[in-house]
């Protein structure tokens, strides 16, 4: 039927498929895949788009639901359409869905609640089975989220080729160790509220990140704003100096990922820019790291992990930050002012 059957699993190193098996030809054969959702869900789909064009070579897009549905957007029987929403009420993303049907394109979704409406109206896809969230601010969905897509764009290398097998193996190695990192990333929560303490009373925060965690500053910032009301703008750190680098002095805390991966270079010299300019430097690097150490002001060490599994990580200390930014202000990081658990309108 019209909707979302079994899920994906990792069971003696090959993918076991549930519902979205009928769907693989249509994937792997995609012109493009079009990624349609809204807040934190659309920060996973960023993730995902960088997963997607690097392990299957497929051209993705990556929208806002509540931004495509009131636009014509060229949409075709080809495009394959993820739609990602944690509570599956999301009213923009349900309509964007309902736009990129009419217009013949196959929908996949990837959703936390099941039965739910966005899950009711695609054609096939996977649960993220992450339990409820307490939270109005999505947190554990996002993770989920990420390794729902990591999984689907394996399962589409593997069978386009597009991946080599050794590669394709210790990537599915490599995510069976992400619980017991994300353990020890959890370990970091008394580092972060000493941190916290530092800065709670802070009135602007920079993210930055490049590749794979350019969406894991947007996904941090996102989450300072909403539960702690602290503006915060996450950008690629590339782009830094095409804007945002007038804003920093030595009010401003800058959160940098800097873990280390292909562009570790790079973001090296945008913590020395930051620091040239005398900005607050809270790096979360790769255990081990001794040169961004030396600049940074506070030090966040995780566990080491291929760069595109990074985010499942490297996201849980901004979430705890953030967390603690929040208690320390007073405010109610369950219900956030302004904000529910699913926009329905
Ligand atoms: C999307 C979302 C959440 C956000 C808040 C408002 O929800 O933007 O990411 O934290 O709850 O809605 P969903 O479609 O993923 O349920």
């Amino acid at each position: 039927g019209d909707c979302l059957r079994g899920r994906l699993q990792a069971k003696e190193g090959k993918l076991v498929l549930g519902g979205i098996f009928d769907y693989v030809t249509k994937m792997v054969n995609a012109d493009r895949i079009l990624i349609i959702a809204c807040g934190t869900s659309w920060h996973a789909g960023l993730v995902a788009e960088y997963i997607f064009e690097e392990f299957c070579r497929i051209p993705v897009e990556v929208e806002y639901a509540s931004e495509f549905r009131y636009r014509n957007p060229i949409v075709n029987e080809k495009d394959v359409v993820i739609a990602i929403s944690q509570s599956g009420e999301t009213a923009d993303t349900l309509a964007a869905i309902e736009l990129a049907k009419s217009k013949g394109a196959t929908i996949i979704g990837v959703c936390n609640v099941v039965g739910s409406s966005i899950a009711r109206a695609t054609h096939a896809g996977s649960y993220t089975h992450a339990g409820p969230e307490i939270g109005v601010a999505s947190t554990k969905a996002f993770t989920a989220q990420i390794s729902v897509l990591t999984m689907m764009a394996l399962m589409i290398a593997e069978k386009k080729g597009s991946l080599s097998e050794s590669k394709y193996r210790s990537l599915l190695f490599e995510l069976e160790s992400v619980p017991d990192k994300v353990s020890k990333a959890l370990l970091l929560n008394d580092q972060l509220e000493e941190i916290a303490k530092v800065f709670k009373d802070a009135r602007n925060f920079l993210y930055l990140g490049r590749g794979f965690n350019f969406p894991v500053a947007l996904e941090g910032a996102l989450k300072l704003k909403e539960i702690s009301y602290i503006h915060a703008e996450g950008y690629p750190a590339a782009e830094m100096k095409h804007g945002p680098i007038a804003l920093i002095d030595e009010e401003m805390p800058v959160v940098v990922i800097a873990t280390k991966d292909s562009s570790y270079e790079k973001i090296v010299s945008n913590v020395q820019e930051v620091k040239a300019r005398k900005g607050k430097v809270i790096a979360v690097v790769s255990e081990g790291d001794t040169e961004i150490p030396k600049m940074a002001d506070y030090v966040i060490e995780v566990p080491h992990i291929s760069d595109a599994l990074m985010p499942l990580i490297a996201v849980i200390p901004l979430q705890l930050l953030s967390y603690h930014i929040a208690v320390m202000r007073g405010c109610n990081v369950d219900q956030p002012r302004n904000l529910a658990k699913s926009v329905t309108v």
